[in-house]
Parts: structure tokens; C-alpha cells; sequence
């Protein structure tokens, strides 16, 4: 086990290896859950549902369900009008004092919804000026309307981009509604995609932070996507956030009647890495609803239906002013983490020049627990679809947050499929050093313990507290340990 506590700096979504970014990007990345992989564990955000229409037709869709550029098909969202967005916006606000962003994201496309759109936003301006403003496209009325998003301060903005080849194109998009017409086939995807990447260059003139999504189609566009990546980079996008293909023949898509087959994990993992040497990725995505609500992987949305937000209480000024001890407190304890003390192995010659009373007290360690409702370890790691994470001192242990992963055993035959979820799962723990869990595979915990994290399955259906202080002492004791060895092999 790794006891010297280095960590790698995740600086942006999805990538550790790129240089720091300028502070000016990074203050307005922080707070971004889907802009910043690490902000995703301590913000959410609100997806309103305004935006009906859709001026394109995509072959992985069903107008009967959500966009699936931005959302996971399946459940028709609860259409709302700007006033209603931004009722809802303000209770769930009061509610999730975490709340950093407001997306529109579907269920059509936002702006071939222009008047719904920036009436929202207008309306979010006045009434919640803290929260960031983002919003995502096809991208074929993008153009026209970048002023109108730079004049809102929308600065973080999505378009999906399939494909920069309008041949492949064609064979992702039937038809787009273009000048009052249908326009077909080959010209359909010619016109997309040439307003997708002029309305990028036009954002990123204007400083917006552009992200590009991109749906991943086995046969269609995977050999072309690194293609996308590099066309993308170079016109000044942020990141790039390649998304599995859902083609299941329920949700009544093209893809899905025509037995289009899903990617597999092995094979977008595959084809993320292809994709890293040109361009930042993101890999925390969760392919949300276009009412989702709370932070990345959690639904919260059932809380704040309309009829019950239309009695809610609701303070706009007292909340925002919770917001902002809320973002102090996260930003306090993010600090605090990243300088957080570390142990380290002190070679014997400086030992014997030190006074023994200067033994440092152990540090603060974060650990993480899988448990069902933070009373018991009752979780197995691989049903756990998120961790509670605690930081200990020798003072005691405080609870920090639920932090939520993807669930790493599919419940099919064979778990191999998990590989990625598991690395997922490991990057998103990389700040703990031990995790307790009911039980646990052998893979698991190989992967845990090569990552420099000590998976713990001994205090099965234990209360947190004592389990927690009883590894935190294992830590601490194996930290001493170490620091003997080290000093008299020194
Ligand atoms: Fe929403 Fe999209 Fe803004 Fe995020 S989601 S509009 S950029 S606030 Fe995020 Fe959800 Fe993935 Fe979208 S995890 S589907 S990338
Ligand atoms: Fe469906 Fe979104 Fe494509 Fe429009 S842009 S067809 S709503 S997936």
C-alpha cells in the first residue's frame, strides 16, 4: 500500500496529464460538474425542461423521449414554461445549497427553442445571478443566435457533433428543418455540420467554453471520431465528451428497431484513448435526463415536481446567501484536501537528529464506505452506486459527503465488462485511502490495492463510526510501520 499519500492533480475533466489550466479558465471551470471532473463531486446541477421542439431529426431518437444528446431515453419529462423553470430552479436552489449551474438541455433542442430558451435565462439572471448558466445543441441554429447567449452570459455551452464528414453524417441524420424546409440526406448533414463548426468557432470567439459531444455508433463513426477530436481541437473546443450509442429496440429509435448495436465498454475506453493525445476528455458523464436534478448519477427530480414546488417557500435572497456559505465550505474543504498532510518516510539520519517529541500527530485521512443509509457497512463494492466519504483525524470522523459512482458489477454473467466502471470508480476515490465495503471481489480489490488504496471487507455490517475508527488506527499504525522500515533500512 502507497502511504506516502501522493495523489495525482486532476487540473480538468477526465485528464491528469495536461498542463495546469490558466486560472482564469479554472475559475470558471471549479464549480462545473461536467466542466471539471472533480467539481462533480461537490456541485450539482438543474436541467429545466422548456425546450420542446427539435429542428433536426437524429437516428438514435424517439421524439417520445428525452434528447439523447443530453439525456438517457426513457421517460418523458414534465414540460415546463420559463416561469415554471425558474420556480423550480429557485426551490431546488433552496433545497441543494450546492446547486452551481442551470442547464437547458431538451427535451428538444434548446435553440430551436429560442423564445423559451432566453426567456429562462433572462429570468435566471435577475432572480439567481450566481448560478452559471449552460446550455446544449444540435448546433444548427447555433450561429445565429451566439450573440444572444455571450449577451446572457452563458458561457458554457454543448454541441453534439457526430460527425465532421457529411457522408457519415448522412447516415446519422435523415433529415435537419433548414429555411422553412426539409432538406434530406447527404446536403441535410453538409448544412449541420458546417453551422456546428462555424457556431463553435463563433463561441469560442467570444471566449465561451465549448464542449463537443459526441455520440459513439459502432460501424458508423467510431473510426471517425478521432477525426472529430482533432477538428474540434484545433477550432478551440474545451472538451470533448464521446458518449455511448443507447439503441435498445423499446425506446422505438431508428438504431434501435434496426438492431444498431450499443458499443461496449472495452471499446469506447478504447476509443477515449485514441482520442487523449488530441484533446481534453471527459469520462464522468452520466448521459442525463432533461429534467435532471442534483449532482452527477443522482436523480433527485421526483423531489421537486411541479405541484409541489407551487407550495414550497421559497427565499431567493436568503438561499443565494446559503449558497454562497455553501460554495465557501466546499471550496474550504477542497483546500484543505489537496494540502492535505501526507506521510512520509524520514530517513534515519533525520530521525536521529529530531527530538523524539516532535512525532507529528497522524494526519487527516479520508476513507470511503459503502453502506446503504451511512449507519452500517452494509454495501457490497460492486452493487454500490455511491460512496460516504469521511475524513478522520485523531479528533474524530466527519462526514463529508455522498459521493456517487457507476455501479461496477453490471449483474451480468461476467463482471469483465466493468473494467471501465472500475476505473471510474478508482479515479473517483483517488483523494480516500481505504475503503470499507461488505464485501468485495478479488478484482476490486487487486485494482484498489495497485491504486494505493487499502479495501477493506473486515468490518462487514459494523457501525460506521467504529469500523471507521478502526481502520483509520490500521492506517495509521501501518504509516509507523513504513516509517520504522524505512528508517532502519536507511
Ligand atoms: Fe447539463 Fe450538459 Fe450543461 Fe452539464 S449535463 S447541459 S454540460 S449542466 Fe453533463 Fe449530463 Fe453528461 Fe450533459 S453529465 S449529459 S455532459
Ligand atoms: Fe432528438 Fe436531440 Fe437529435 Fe433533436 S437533437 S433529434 S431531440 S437527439
Amino acid at each position: 500500500m502507497n502511504l506516502t499519500g501522493s495523489r495525482s492533480a486532476t487540473t480538468t475533466a477526465g485528464h491528469e496529464k495536461r498542463p495546469e489550466l490558466p486560472e482564469s479558465i479554472r475559475a470558471r471551470v471549479a464549480n462545473h460538474p461536467c466542466f471539471s471532473e472533480d467539481a462533480h463531486h461537490h456541485y450539482a446541477r438543474i436541467h429545466v425542461a422548456v425546450a420542446p421542439a427539435c429542428n433536426i431529426q437524429c437516428h438514435y431518437c424517439n421524439r417520445k423521449y428525452d434528447c439523447s444528446n443530453e439525456s438517457r431515453p426513457g421517460v418523458v419529462s414534465e414540460l415546463l414554461t420559463p416561469a415554471q423553470a425558474v420556480r423550480k430552479v429557485l426551490a431546488v436552489a433552496e433545497a441543494i445549497p450546492q446547486l452551481s449551474v442551470v442547464g437547458i438541455a431538451g427535451p428538444g433542442d434548446a435553440l430551436a427553442n429560442p423564445e423559451r430558451t432566453f426567456e429562462t435565462f433572462r429570468l435566471l439572471r435577475e432572480q439567481a445571478p450566481d448560478l452559471r448558466l449552460c446550455v446544449s445543441t444540435n448546433g444548427l441554429a447555433l450561429p445565429e443566435w451566439v450573440d444572444e447567449l455571450a449577451g446572457d452570459q452563458v458561457e458554457h455551452v454543448t454541441i453534439t457533433l457526430n460527425a465532421i464528414d457529411p457522408e457519415i453524417g448522412a447516415r446519422i441524420y435523415p433529415w435537419i428543418f433548414w429555411r422553412h424546409r426539409r432538406v434530406r440526406g447527404r446536403r441535410a448533414a453538409e448544412i449541420l455540420i458546417e453551422q456546428q463548426l462555424l457556431g463553435l468557432e463563433r463561441l469560442v470567439a467570444r471566449g465561451a467554453l465549448v464542449k463537443v459531444n459526441s455520440v459513439l455508433i459502432p460501424g458508423v463513426n467510431d473510426a471517425h471520431l478521432p477525426e472529430v477530436s482533432r477538428a474540434i481541437r484545433e477550432r478551440g473546443a474545451f472538451l470533448h465528451n464521446i458518449m455511448p450509442l443507447i439503441a435498445r429496440p423499446e425506446h422505438g429509435t431508428f438504431f434501435g428497431l434496426m438492431g444498431q448495436r450499443e458499443p461496449s465498454e472495452t471499446e469506447l475506453g478504447a476509443l477515449r484513448e485514441r482520442c487523449a493525445g488530441d484533446m481534453r476528455l471527459m469520462s464522468h458523464c452520466r448521459q442525463c435526463r432533461a429534467d435532471a436534478v442534483g449532482l452527477l448519477g443522482e436523480d433527485r427530480g421526483a423531489e421537486f415536481s411541479l405541484e409541489r414546488i407551487e407550495q414550497l417557500e421559497i427565499d431567493p435572497v436568503a438561499a443565494m446567501a446559503r449558497r454562497a456559505e455553501a460554495r465557501a465550505a466546499i471550496e474550504a474543504e477542497r483546500a484543505r484536501a489537496r494540502s492535505a498532510p501526507t506521510v512520509v518516510s524520514v530517513p534515519l539520519s533525520a530521525l536521529l537528529t529530531k527530538p523524539r517529541a516532535q512525532a507529528p500527530e497522524p494526519p487527516v485521512r479520508r476513507l470511503a464506505v459503502a453502506s446503504r443509509d451511512g449507519r452500517l457497512v452494509d454495501e457490497h463494492f460492486g452493487a454500490v452506486t455511491e460512496f460516504w466519504i469521511y475524513a478522520i483525524s485523531a479528533q474524530g470522523a466527519s462526514f463529508i459527503e455522498r459521493r456517487p459512482i457507476d455501479r461496477y458489477c453490471s449483474g451480468e454473467a461476467s463482471c469483465g465488462a466493468g473494467e471501465e466502471r472500475l476505473a471510474r470508480t478508482l479515479r473517483a476515490l483517488a483523494d480516500c485511502e481505504a475503503v470499507l465495503c461488505a464485501r468485495i471481489g478479488f478484482a476490486p480489490w487487486g485494482a484498489l490495492e495497485a491504486a494505493g488504496i487499502l479495501p477493506s471487507g473486515e468490518h462487514a455490517l459494523e457501525p460506521v463510526e467504529s469500523a471507521l475508527a478502526a481502520v483509520y488506527a490500521e492506517l495509521n499504525a501501518a504509516a509507523s510501520g513504513a516509517q520504522a522500515a524505512a528508517a532502519l533500512s536507511a
